[in-house]
Formats: C-alpha cells, structure tokens, sequence
C-alpha cells in the first residue's frame, strides 16, 4: 500500500536576526527571503516550499518577535502570534550566540501552549560565539518537552535531520503547491523585497526602517528585459541624501546589486527604474501598512 501523502504549514518564529529567513532559503534551496544583520528584515509572512514525492512543507517565515508598542511593530507582532495558532506546526528559531533575555522569554512563552506541534532549532552552531548548551537549557525550562535540533542555517548543518523528524510528524494531507513551486511570492514583491534587502544591507542606523519600496509599473521590453518601476519612500530628507549617496553613487549600487540577484532569481533579466521619495508619515499611514504588511 502506498504510504499517504503528508503536508503542513509550519509558522517559522524567533527573535529578530534569529536566521529564519537563511533557514527558509536553506530549506528551499533558492532565496526566497531577504537576509541582513539588521533586526526586524522581514516585514512580511513570506512562504517558501519543500516538495519530496510523499510530503510537501510549506514554511511561513514571520517578522521577527519584537517588544515594542509602535504601530508597525505591533501589526508584526498581531501577524507573528496569529500564525502560531493557525499553523500546523511551529519551527522556532533560537540565535545560540545570543544569551536569551526577556525577548527569547516572550516568544518563549507564546510558544510554550503549541510545544505539541512544535519543534526548536538551535542556530549558528557554526559560529565561535555559539553556545547551545545555555539555549538548550533555555529552551527545556521555558518549553518543556520541546523537540531541539542543533543547526546552522548559514551551511546547512543538521538541517536535514530536522527536516527529517518535521516530516515525520507531518500531518496527512494534500500537496498545495505544484511540486516546481518553492515560494508563492509574486515577481515584482520580491523585486521589491531584493531592493529592500540591499538598502538594509549598505545603510546604517535608522535608515533600513525608513524606508519602503512603492511598486509603480512594469513591463517588458523587446529583448525579454522586464523593467521595473517604483519609488524608494524614506521619512526625511538626510535619510533621501544617504540613498542617493554622492553623485548618486549609493542609489546605483543599490540598482545594480539588486539587478545581478534578480538575475539569478528570474529566468529574464530585470532593470530597475527608482526615484527616491519624502513621506515623513509613511508609517502612521494604516492603508499603506495594510498594503504593505500581510
Ligand atoms: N554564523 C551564522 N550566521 C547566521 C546563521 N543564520 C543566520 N545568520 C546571520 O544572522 C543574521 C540575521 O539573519 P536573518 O536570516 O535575516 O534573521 P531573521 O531571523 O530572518 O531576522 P528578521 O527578519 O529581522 O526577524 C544575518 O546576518 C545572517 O547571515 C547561521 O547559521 N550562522
Ligand atoms: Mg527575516
């Protein structure tokens, strides 16, 4: 008899800089999800797809868990704990460089009541500053009969063994993605997230939270080229200043960066058109940020 198919949604949770986003690129084997050493990269659940014959895993990297009570961290918090309830299973992510502190004890305790359908991962075993000894310890007094695997998200380390044992406790169920799929993401988001990911990745400070990028158009040219069109939308002039760069130099390196990793994404290349703009209340706009944030 042939063995059921198996499949889940897994709610990808830690603290910001964690490494989900390099654990779901891992998993997936493609980038799916922006990554920087900047906290709070991801701002949006962002799925990416593993497909085997008999089980497909559908992992949901969220916003990292972040105490703070602005508007827009709020909506990544509701958006992270709402995931966990609705999620078949829950991979929470623990940075073992780290020492825990009251942030890891608020996501500690929001995963706690799911441990069932959860398993932790211990990260950055291949950092010098790793210790998981204190996150597992951690982790067995503040979630109890939590399964833990030891990874680094960064080469791939003990990754398998974790997907291993997720699958095996991976409920029955339908494949929801065409095996090809490894992300849902539509083309011009994630062109708009890889330019994101260069302005976390060169600018400093308050910069990389400044700003968003605000898709206006694209289309094709004759050659197959796909140009893409938006604004880079900051809070302050300095800050417009600091993206343009001298002589327009940061905004280029920005445009060409994006473009050579756009062009190992996409099987057509990708021009990138942007104009840098002032709107000093971008964030407090709740429309925008429910365009923005899902
Ligand atoms: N040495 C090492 N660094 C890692 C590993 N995983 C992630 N990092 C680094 O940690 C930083 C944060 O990684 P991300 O994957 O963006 O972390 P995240 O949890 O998605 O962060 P947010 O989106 O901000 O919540 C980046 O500089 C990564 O390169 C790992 O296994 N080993
Ligand atoms: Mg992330």
């Amino acid at each position: 008899m042939d063995t059921p198919h198996k499949s889940a949604f897994i709610s990808v949770v830690g603290r910001p800089s964690a490494g989900k986003s390099t654990l779901l690129n891992q998993i997936c084997g493609e980038k799916v999800a922006i990554v920087s050493p900047v906290p709070q990269t991801t701002r949006n659940t962002i799925r990416g797809i593993r497909s085997r014959p008999d089980c497909q895993l559908v992992f949901i990297d969220t916003p990292g868990l972040h105490d703070s009570e602005k508007a827009i961290n709020r909506k990544l918090r509701d958006l992270a704990t709402r995931n966990l309830a609705e999620a078949d299973m829950i991979l929470y992510v623990v940075d073992s460089t780290r020492a825990p502190g009251k942030e890891e004890e608020t996501i500690a305790s929001l995963v706690a009541p799911y441990v069932a359908k959860c398993f932790g991962a211990v990260n950055k075993i291949d950092s010098r500053e790793s210790d998981t000894t204190a996150a597992r310890l951690f982790l067995s007094q503040k979630v109890s009969g939590l399964r833990v695997f030891d990874i680094s998200a960064q080469t791939g380390s003990g990754v398998e063994a974790l997907l291993a044992a997720i699958e095996a406790a991976a409920p029955e169920g339908p494949a929801y993605y065409p095996e090809e799929f490894y992300t849902d993401q539509e083309p011009v988001f994630r062109i708009a997230e890889i330019i994101r990911e260069k302005v976390f990745l060169h600018t400093r400070n308050e910069v990389p939270h400044a700003i968003y990028v605000d898709y206006r158009s694209h289309h094709m040219l004759a050659d197959g080229t796909l140009v893409y069109e938006g604004d880079l939308v900051v809070e302050r002039d300095t800050q417009k200043g600091i993206i343009i760069g001298k002589g327009g130099a940061m905004i280029k390196q920005i445009r060409e960066e994006a473009e050579r990793d756009l062009a190992e994404i996409f099987p057509y290349a990708v021009q990138i058109s942007l104009k840098v703009k002032v709107d000093p209340h971008w964030k407090k706009n709740d429309n925008l940020l429910k365009r923005l944030i899902q």
